[in-house]
């Protein structure tokens, strides 16, 4: 049985407040790939020093893409099956403009807007101890600040980075149409993906530029709907919450 290792559901209007972690919890549900939930809230446990990660047999696998590939490899798990060479291009440069810049977006606003930080604290580091609870969300959002600069994003205007995670949604909401899914009428792992991030977007009560933009694309709410019972209906039954030593 696989151990998926992902944040406890600690940020309401969404499933996890990691769309990597949502994501794969997603994949693997549509997939129908048993799997038992650990909630963890220490990503230094993983092998690549992040959520979310897989313990499958003898091995511990991080990475969202990396597991994935992993699974189609070892398990033949692809919900990708129905599609053509070219909607799989597709798929791979909406998951890189998705993990590779929207997701950096999504951090600015979460971590650096004054106002969110304060929910964002509160959901990572709200369990902490005195003084821990003091000195820990100021080493993390300090080390968030780099992360964001040395990505380059940290560099820009607060409104040129809503401006950029703006054209990235209106490039999701042209690409989806009228259609159910992003390629017809089977969800896909770009379903799963997208639905990851709208979710974590749109679902939380986060005010945000990025928000409004979600906001304003009915097309990309109703997907998320659709995802969001998909989610809910696929549920697998065992969850197990684990805080495991640093
Ligand atoms: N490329 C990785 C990214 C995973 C990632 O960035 N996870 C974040 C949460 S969304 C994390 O664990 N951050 C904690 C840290 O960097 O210490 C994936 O797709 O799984």
């Amino acid at each position: 049985m696989i151990r998926l290792h992902i944040f406890p559901a600690s940020l309401k209007g969404t499933p996890n407040p990691s769309p990597l972690c949502v994501k794969l919890e997603t994949a693997l549900r549509l997939a129908g790939v048993p799997h038992r939930v650990w909630y963890n809230t220490n990503p230094a446990n993983g092998p690549k020093g992040k959520l979310p990660f897989i313990e499958i047999e003898d091995q511990r696998i991080g990475d969202s893409a990396l597991i994935l590939y992993h699974l189609k490899e070892r398990l033949g798990v692809d919900l990708d099956r129905s599609l053509s060479d070219g909607e799989r291009a597709q798929s791979h440069m909406l998951h890189q403009m998705l993990d590779e810049r929207l997701y950096w977006v999504l951090l600015h606003s979460r971590w650096m807007d004054e106002a969110n930080w304060r929910v964002t604290r509160q959901c990572y580091f709200g369990g902490l101890p005195f003084p821990l609870s003091l000195i820990v969300p100021r080493m993390a959002r300090k080390q968030m600040r780099a992360a964001l600069h040395a990505q380059g994003i940290g560099r820009h205007s607060a409104e040129e980075i809503y401006e950029l995670g703006a054209k990235d949604l209106a490039a999701l909401a042209t690409l989806l149409g009228d259609k159910p899914f992003f390629f017809g009428d089977i969800p896909t792992l770009a379903d799963a993906t997208v639905f990851a991030y709208l979710v974590n977007i749109a679902g939380p009560e986060l005010p945000s530029p990025l928000k409004d933009a979600a906001l304003r694309h009915d097309n990309l709410l109703r997907h998320m709907d659709r995802m969001g019972e998909l989610y809910a209906a696929k549920r697998q039954p065992q969850r197990i919450a684990l805080t495991l030593a640093a």
